[in-house]
């Protein structure tokens, strides 16, 4: 932590803390205290001094930059690389050229957007998102993973934005294999990239588009979508969850490479719903419809068909 950051640790920590326990702390000088309080305030950190009282954090800027984020990431390696762009195409696109760059993202690097132009979705859809008020973050893994083992990944994210739902007051259902939902509306979806050779993973891409404080979607959104807002009743500082979002990611990255996917699909299946339910399944040109039953051990989907037969889809697409 460097020294803004155990300032920030003090001030979170209660209500108003004298200038003499910080300096005491902190080991500096009174005076630097006042100016490291100046500091923060520059940074957007709203801090109230009163005499005799000292100072108390009153609120914290929700921008997702790296200074911002910084203050709250709990991760060792996940977002210890980090850019944020007011306005880009696509966050996987960005993460994508710089895990290409001269200078490569190292693993766990992280590219935000508070806006994107050209947000995909998988099979070329489109991801609606607007400015300032969700969250677009990709992240660039290199797993050593051969490629026919990374669709878990996929899982993983969505265990980790589930998690980090919970920990912000909502349930999600997880819906195979990159859907998170609240109330029956997707709230986040999951786009996970590859470049890779036939036995070597060069870097993943994983794209993670959570709706937080939107309060209206266009037309063709409004009956199919949600935020966690809408669903918790009360905004979501974008920092925050983002933070928490990354070190569930770390956790679940590292359980899926030490582990195996197993670990990873229990987890998943604990926060799914739809099991037991009658879905259709679009897998390349294979159209199915059955019982979601399962998941197996490598993430696979597995259906019960109407003739008993059992029918196992490695990638595709479900619709209700
Ligand atoms: C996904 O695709 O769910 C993956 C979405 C990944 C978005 C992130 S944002 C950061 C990173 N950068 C990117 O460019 N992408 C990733 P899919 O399962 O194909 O679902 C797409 C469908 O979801 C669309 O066809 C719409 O019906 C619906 N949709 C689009 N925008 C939405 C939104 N903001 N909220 C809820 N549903 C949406």
């Amino acid at each position: 932590m460097d020294s803004d950051e155990r300032l920030l640790a003090l001030l979170r920590a209660g209500e108003f803390v004298s200038g003499e326990a910080i300096a005491e702390t902190l080991g500096i000088s009174r005076a630097a205290v006042g100016k490291r309080v100046d500091n923060l305030r520059r940074r957007g950190f709203a801090i109230a001094a009163a005499p005799r009282r000292g100072y108390r954090l009153d609120g914290e800027p929700d921008a997702l930059t790296a200074d911002v984020v910084a203050t709250r990431l709990t991760t060792a390696w996940l977002g210890r690389a980090w850019r944020h762009h007011a306005r880009v195409g696509s966050t996987n696109d960005e993460a994508a050229a710089w895990a290409r760059a001269p200078e490569p993202a190292p693993h766990g690097a992280v590219v935000v957007a508070d806006a994107q132009d050209a947000g995909r979705g998988r099979l070329g859809r489109k991801w609606h998102s607007p400015p300032g008020e969700s969250l677009y973050l990709s992240v660039v893994l290199r797993p050593p993973l051969p490629p026919h083992r990374v669709p878990p990944m996929t899982l993983a994210a969505g265990v980790a934005v589930a998690e980090a739902m919970v920990a912000f007051d909502v349930t999600p259902a997880l819906k195979w294999p990159n859907d998170v939902q609240l109330d029956g509306k997707k709230v986040a979806g999951i786009l996970t990239e590859m470049s890779a050779d036939l036995d070597r993973v060069h870097h993943l891409v994983v794209g993670i588009g959570v709706n937080l404080n939107t309060q209206a979607f266009p037309d063709e959104l409004a009956a199919i979508a949600t935020s966690v807002a809408a669903a918790r009743g009360a905004a979501v500082a974008r920092a925050e969850f983002a933070a928490a979002l990354c070190a569930r990611l770390e956790h679940w990255v590292d359980t899926f490479v030490a582990d195996g996917a197993a670990a990873v699909v229990t987890a998943w299946k604990q926060h799914a719903r739809f099991f037991g339910t009658r879905v259709r399944v679009t897998a390349g040109r294979d159209r199915v419809e059955g019982v979601a039953e399962d998941l197996d051990d490598d993430g696979a989907l597995r259906l019960r068909l109407d003739d008993g037969s059992a029918y196992r889809v490695v990638a595709g697409e479900v619709s209700a």
